[in-house]
Formats: C-alpha cells, sequence, structure tokens
C-alpha cells in the first residue's frame, strides 16, 4: 500500500492556524512524523483563499523538503495554483489532481510529460461527482486517453473515484469497489486510490468506518490511500491487512511497527 499522509492541510484547524502564524516547526514535525510513520508522499494542501495560495504552497512545499526526503503530493482543487508551485519541487511526486473539470487535464499533463512525476485523476466533470459506476469508468477512460497524448501511461496515473459518504449512499462502498474492478479490467497497470474520510461523513464512530473501509478496499485492490499515518489504530488496520493478505513475510512489518512502538497501546 501507497500512503499519502494527509496532515499538512491547511483546513485542519491547528494546520491553519500554523499557516497564519507562520509556525514552521509544527509543518516540520508533521513532515517528519508521517514520514517516520511510514508515509510515502506527503500532501501539501494551503486551505487558504487563492490570492494567498501560491505563496502559502510554496512556503509549505520548502519546510517539508527541508525536513524529510519523502516526495510531496501537491494538492490543489485549482490547477493553476499547481502549476504556479511546481518548480518548487526538488523530486518527482503525485499532483492532486486532474479531472475532467474545466481545462485541468490541458494545463496537468504538459507540466508532467517526460517526467516520473504521477497524477491523482478525480472522476468527475463540469457536472459533478457521478452517481453511477459506469460515468466513472467512462471519465476515466477519457482522462487516461488524453494522459496518453502526453505519453502519460497509466501506471502513472492514480483514479480516485470519489467514494461517497455512506450515510447519504448506503452502496457508496459497493459502488468504489465495482468502479475500481471496472477500471482495472480496462487498465490493469493503473493504481486506484481513496481519501479515507469522505466515506464516514456525518456518523458516530468515524475511524472505525474508515479503517474497516481501508481493510475491505485493500482487500478488493486498492493501491494508495490519502490518509492519517499518524492514527494508530488505522495504521495497525492497514497492517494487519496487508499481513492477512500474504504480503507481509514473517509478518515481519506488522512485528516491527508493534515493536518500534508505531501501533497498538501507546507506551511512554
Ligand atoms: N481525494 C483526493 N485528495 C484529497 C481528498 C480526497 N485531499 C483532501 C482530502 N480528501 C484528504 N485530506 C484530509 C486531510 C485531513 C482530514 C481529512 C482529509 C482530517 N483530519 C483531521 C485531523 O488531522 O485532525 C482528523 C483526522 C482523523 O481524526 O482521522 O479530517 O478524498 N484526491
Amino acid at each position: 500500500m501507497i500512503i499519502i499522509g494527509e496532515k499538512i492541510n491547511g483546513t485542519i484547524p491547528k494546520v491553519g492556524r500554523a499557516i497564519a502564524e507562520k509556525d514552521e516547526a509544527y509543518i516540520r514535525e508533521l513532515a517528519i512524523k508521517q514520514t517516520e510513520a511510514g508515509a510515502n508522499y506527503i500532501d501539501v494542501c494551503a486551505g487558504t483563499a487563492e490570492d494567498i495560495e501560491v505563496e502559502t504552497l510554496t512556503w509549505l512545499m520548502g519546510i517539508v523538503q527541508d525536513a524529510v526526503d519523502t516526495p510531496l503530493c501537491i494538492d490543489s482543487p485549482n490547477p493553476r495554483m499547481i502549476e504556479a508551485v511546481f518548480k518548487h519541487a526538488k523530486r518527482p511526486g503525485i499532483i492532486n489532481s486532474v479531472s475532467e473539470e474545466g481545462d485541468k487535464p490541458e494545463v496537468i499533463y504538459p507540466l508532467i510529460e517526460g517526467t516520473d512525476w504521477q497524477v491523482i485523476a478525480l472522476t468527475c466533470d463540469n457536472r459533478g461527482i457521478p452517481t453511477d459506476v459506469q460515468t466513472r469508468v467512462d471519465i476515466t477512460k477519457s482522462l487516461v486517453e488524453k494522459a496518453a497524448k502526453y505519453n502519460i501511461t497509466p501506471d502513472r496515473i492514480h483514479v480516485d473515484p470519489l467514494v461517497m459518504a455512506l450515510s447519504a449512499d448506503n452502496s457508496s462502498m459497493l459502488t468504489f469497489i465495482e468502479s475500481m474492478t471496472k477500471i482495472k479490467e480496462l487498465y490493469p497497470t493503473i493504481k486506484i486510490t481513496s481519501g479515507l474520510s469522505n466515506i464516514s461523513f456525518s456518523m458516530p464512530l468515524r475511524k472505525t468506518i474508515n479503517a474497516t473501509f481501508l481493510t475491505l478496499a485493500i482487500y478488493a485492490g486498492m493501491d494508495s490511500a490519502i490518509m492519517d499515518p499518524l492514527d494508530r489504530d488505522l495504521m495497525a488496520a492497514l497492517l494487519a491487512t496487508e499481513a492477512l493478505m500474504g504480503r507481509d513475510r514473517f509478518c515481519r512489518k506488522f512485528s516491527t511497527a508493534y515493536r518500534k512502538n508505531k501501533i497498538g497501546p501507546k507506551k511512554k
């Protein structure tokens, strides 16, 4: 499983405050802690007004790249912001994201043509987020075909089928899994990703729902997740799932995480 650490996001109140106060140490600490917890990429999202988004993203990227070697996942709904900060990235990471909204593919794809960058492709368009599987598959096809024009192969694309809240749509996870299965039938080397928190929106015990979703989604073939690697129970669920699926020889990763006090009851 590819872990994209979500903690450096200005929409989280504490992080928003750290950004407003230019608290470099707080952001630095989040980059280091997430890396130590096993994050493969560090998501950076300014979550600020557009007039200071480029400045904020550039500041966040500088701190993270100074603190750790973990590659970035540059997160902005506005492709022009990503275009503006792209040059500040020291090594290839992930662009979060492209979709069929507006001219996103035409802005994002040329940026990463001929590089080792990967991209998250959201299955939405100007009409919004589809409710059905087929529209998600159709949008994926269109985004993969446009990517091919820039020599971006499916193995560099993480499709995010945008899971809906389970409380609003009781088949939400099943739709996610069916979309994943159909998309992988078409493009066997493509990656599927998801944020974990959307599924549990407006439900009690959100963390339990998120961890159970993660477990089932990994079993069904999900390749990466935008998640909180500092959540010990979530990481325990992830490592247990990987071990149970035969991806952890001698359960070494699971045992090491336990021994290093990264999962299970916290020892001082
Ligand atoms: N797909 C893609 N990108 C995304 C999302 C997605 N980027 C933004 C978001 N969704 C994922 N990032 C976050 C970041 C923080 C939180 C949720 C999603 C969050 N954090 C709280 C905190 O850290 O304090 C609570 C964490 C917890 O208790 O679990 O809520 O879907 N492509």
